[in-house]
């Protein structure tokens, strides 16, 4: 496994970003509508009105972007004036019991349990990239490992494996599953399958700008979902220790853990610091806020049009919010409001969940 994931990383990472993807053989349209659609017994459509899961996000205007200079990354400038209307918002982020509902209830597939198509996936790559082995093109996600050397915090592939038969239900590979694990966030899923999970909740996936102001829990000034303190084993789950090398877990987890396992926002929002990334519904655009800027006041922005990040030119990724239990400030230090990163939607992660949004 370990020398088929290697092999077939250089062909992954060409196509993801600092954090990677997987290969769909879906377009974003046929996987919103055409398994759920055909194969819900209620049309696909959960008449989801129960509230108590959600909390109100009064709207107003909030400063989005960075509120200090030693973790911020150039994307989270310049800081600018949004609008935001109120809201409800998930408490905490979609869990496995949640997810296997929607599985039941419609017959989903994810993204993760379905092979690469060699067909769709050349058609991200240069041209001239010589097809993979057969045995790596099979249903896989990728899941972290420490790396056994001295690596480069550039270097993604290091620490990053692509796993045949990790999913959503085997969240470290083959041999591992969600028994027990009814409160923890789903992981594995991509945008797509996230689409397909708010449709079916009656639900949609949050704005990038309504993320962070929720995350802000209604002090305009806080860089992190708690304060200013900086992050400590007893306000998030994150990573204690060197990055990749060593987690000494002292807030309690090495990977996931159940949400709501740390005190609430001033939303009473869980787990919007730490635990999983969570995708929004925008186009990542490192320059987006530049554009915002020059609007005044931007009302209740939806993302750009088209995708871009110099880090990686042509490869459309959404924006992803919050951090994870891989953060750690010596990398990316995802778990302050701010902080943004990307995905490719195709993309299934071991770290990388999502939460719901649902309009007044
Ligand atoms: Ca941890
Ligand atoms: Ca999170």
């Amino acid at each position: 496994m370990r020398k088929a994931s290697f092999f077939f990383l250089p062909v992954m990472f060409l196509l993801l970003f600092s954090c990677t993807s997987k290969p769909g053989k879906q377009t974003a349209e046929d996987r919103f509508s055409g398994q759920v659609n055909e194969q819900s017994d209620d049309g696909g459509i959960r008449d989801s009105s129960n509230r108590e899961e959600m909390v109100l996000i009064p709207g107003g205007v909030f400063d989005m972007g960075a509120r200090e200079k030693q973790f911020s990354k150039l994307d989270e400038f310049p800081v600018h004036k949004v609008k935001i209307d109120s809201f409800l918002m998930d408490k905490h982020p979609v869990t496995n019991a949640q997810f296997s509902e929607f599985v039941a209830s419609t017959g989903y597939v994810t993204t993760a349990e379905q092979a690469p198509e060699w067909e769709e996936l050349k058609k991200q790559l240069p041209p001239g990239t010589p097809k993979p082995p057969d045995s790596v093109l099979v249903p896989a996600s990728l899941v972290f490992h420490s790396p056994d050397t001295r690596v480069s915090l550039n270097n993604h592939q290091s620490w990053w494996g692509w796993v045949p038969g990790a999913d959503w239900k085997h969240p470290q590979g083959p041999g591992s599953s969600i028994e027990g694990k009814d409160d923890y966030p789903v992981v594995h899923v991509s945008w797509y399958d996230a689409q397909a999970y708010v449709k079916w909740a009656g639900k949609r996936l949050p704005t990038e700008a309504e993320w962070e102001y929720a995350a802000r829990g209604g002090h305009n000034t806080f860089v992190y979902p708690w304060g200013n303190e900086l992050v400590s084993a007893e306000k998030a789950n994150f990573w204690q220790g060197t990055f990749p090398y060593s987690n000494n877990g002292d807030d309690g987890f090495l990977s996931a853990s159940p949400v709501g396992s740390f005190s609430p926002n001033g939303y009473g929002l869980y787990d919007m610091a730490g635990n999983v990334w969570e995708w929004t519904s925008d186009w990542y655009h490192a320059k987006y806020y530049d554009a915002l800027a020059r609007k005044g006041i931007a009302d209740n922005p939806k993302g750009p049009l088209v995708s871009s990040d110099p880090a990686d030119p042509g490869v459309p990724k959404k924006s992803i919010r919050g951090g994870s239990f891989l953060c750690n400030d010596s990398y990316c230090a995802g778990y302050r409001a701010s902080a943004r990163m990307k995905s490719t939607p195709d993309s299934g992660m071991m770290h990388l969940g999502f939460r719901c949004v649902k309009d007044l």
